[in-house]
């Protein structure tokens, strides 16, 4: 049920994006910033690949503040940072379901929404989600799906199902998502990709072990890198990082595709952790990124979805009509969403998961 719930917003975004998307275009105001935060210091979190070109040199300069830009590879070492203890970030980008998590575990403080008025600029099909109703900890930053990027001249026909991707006699990068790739064994074996029964996630452990046979690396966020060396042929991705790839090299190089029996879909979130020392600037960059112009650099330079629908409607956004960014809704009804499990079976997954890397040699 949340998952068709989840799907069927989607459905609803992109409804509107392409009715509005056919209004005129409005000139835009340059985002302002407000006064009083000159000379300070804001620290993000991010993930790779998942800002725009100049996009924190830009909010340098318009704040006249500093910026520290870390990166993480994936949700789980990002709060496990913050559970530690917040070494010092301002704003971190957690995936939909581990916002509940970490708002469960008391790691977010509430957005200060009237430092943020540019929440105004997202489609609403977006807001109030499920896992964080009212939008009290997040808002959404950027969609994405897992999928499977590879070199076109190796498989010049592409490539369409999962079993294509087991089967090749080649090199093969995994994605170091335990909770996406464990969600697509269950998928395929016909279980809910969200399942709790551990007799259910043993047998999706043993359909990525069985299938492990081509794997040379679990790479952590950067499958792009491997498919640029030539290390390998196939690299299971998040689709941005493949589209900038093959964006960047202006080459018929690379190419993407969500396998016909699905995968996961994502949404990113801007929360500000526990301890932020810089709350207030942090509420600032938020209402920065949202900005539509902000917003659709950060869309176009990445190749990732935004659910900014003033960006949309104002055509900011270069790819609105590639169905390898926003799906078509045939292709969305195959995607699942991870949603958050009891901390029981949160460890279940960890072990199975760990278990499948001590048996592969990974
Ligand atoms: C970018 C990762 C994008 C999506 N490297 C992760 N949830």
């Amino acid at each position: 049920m949340p998952r068709r719930f989840f799907v069927s917003v989607l459905v609803l975004f992109l409804l509107a994006s392409s009715v509005l998307a056919q209004e005129a275009s409005s000139e835009i105001a340059a985002w302002v910033c407000p006064e009083g935060y000159s000379g300070q210091t804001l620290s993000v979190f991010n993930w790779s690949t998942y800002i725009g070109e100049s996009t924190i040199a830009d909010f340098e300069n318009a704040c006249d503040v500093s910026v520290n830009y870390d990166i993480f590879e994936n949700n789980e070492t990002m709060v496990a940072r913050i559970r530690q203890g917040n070494p010092g970030y301002d704003v971190i980008v957690p995936s939909d379901s581990f916002v509940q998590i970490m708002a469960r575990e008391g790691l977010l403080i509430p957005l200060n929404k009237d430092l943020i008025p540019n929440i105004a600029n997202l489609n609403e099909n977006f807001l109030n989600p499920v896992y964080d109703p009212e939008n009290v900890y997040s808002v959404p930053y950027l969609w994405a799906s897992i999928g499977v990027g590879y070199n076109t001249e190796v498989f010049p026909d592409g490539i369409s199902s999962w079993d294509e991707v087991w089967a090749y006699d080649g090199s093969v990068a995994w994605l170091d998502e335990r909770r996406g790739m464990l969600g697509i064994a269950l998928n395929i074996l016909g279980f809910d990709p969200n399942s709790e029964d551990e007799e259910e996630l043993a047998q999706a452990r043993d359909y990525l072990i069985e299938r492990s046979g081509n794997l040379v690396v679990i790479a952590v966020d950067d499958g792009q890198v491997y498919l640029e060396r030539g290390d390998v042929n196939i690299a299971i991705e998040w689709n941005g990082d493949i589209l900038a790839l093959a964006d960047s090299c202006e080459c018929d190089t690379y190419g993407f595709v969500v396998p016909s029996e699905g995968s996961q879909l994502v949404v990113d979130n801007l929360a500000v952790p526990i301890d932020a020392p810089n709350e207030d600037l942090a509420m600032v960059f938020i209402d920065y990124l949202l900005h539509p112009q902000v917003a659709a650099d950060i869309a176009n330079f990445t190749a990732y979805a935004t659910p900014n629908q003033a960006a949309l409607d104002a055509e900011l956004i270069e790819e609105a009509d590639n169905p390898l960014i926003y799906p078509s809704e045939d292709a969305l009804e195959k995607m699942f969403v991870v949603q958050t499990v009891s901390e029981d079976s949160e460890e279940l997954y960890n072990n199975m998961w760990d278990e499948m890397l001590i048996f592969i040699g990974q």
